[in-house]
């Protein structure tokens, strides 16, 4: 029997730990022999969005395009895991209405900013509190934190297992896995 498929969209600071936390998800369904993806807004921001940048109408359009992919996957049935910033709650909110009732599952990856900022694995933050990157969430660009998220994980308190695992508890009760 296979699963009906759903996504799980991942929000967060850069440097929350989105793309980490998708891929550790994505061998976990690897492991239980399920067709998952992620979708990576870093990965997709080089090939079908390259020509947009942070403006909030870009990151809109950034997220418009990420749900209809996210979308056509899980119609070919694959569980998709999409980890991108998308800071603001008009966007999210686009994208749940694309899916059936149920099927969009909101990730919150909550890190405060001055962890995020004190990993700063690409040295993003470090750029932006100079001003050579404009328009750097959290920096000087809004984060809209989710009021009503489907799961959240507290990226600085959890560990990624244990991030991993109140997800899987999250989807066992919704029988989803
Ligand atoms: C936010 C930026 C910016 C600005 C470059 N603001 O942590 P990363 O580096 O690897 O991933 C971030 C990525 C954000 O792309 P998203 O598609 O997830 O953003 S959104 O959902 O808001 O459209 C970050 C990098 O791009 N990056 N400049 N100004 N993040």
């Amino acid at each position: 029997v296979t699963a009906r498929s759903y996504v799980l969209w991942f929000t967060g600071l850069s440097g929350a730990g989105k793309s980490t936390l998708a891929n550790e998800m994505h061998a976990m369904y690897q492991a239980r022999g399920l067709n998952s993806y992620v979708l990576d807004g870093d990965r997709l921001r080089s090939s079908l969005n390259r020509d947009l940048g942070y403006t909030p109408n870009d990151r809109a359009e950034n997220i418009r395009r990420a749900g209809e992919v996210a979308k056509i996957l899980t119609e070919a049935g694959v569980i998709v895991m999409a980890a991108f910033i998308s800071p603001y709650k008009r966007d999210r909110e686009m994208i749940r209405q694309m899916f059936a009732a149920g099927t969009f599952i909101e990730v919150y990856v909550q890190c405060p900013l001055q962890i995020c900022e004190a990993r700063d694995p690409k040295g993003l933050y470090k750029l932006a509190r100079a001003g050579t990157i404009s328009d750097f969430t959290g920096i000087s660009s809004e984060y809209e934190a989710p009021e009503h998220p489907e799961v959240v994980v507290t990226a600085d308190h959890m560990s990624i297992p244990a991030s991993v695992d109140h997800i899987v508890a999250y989807l066992k009760q919704r029988r989803l896995l």
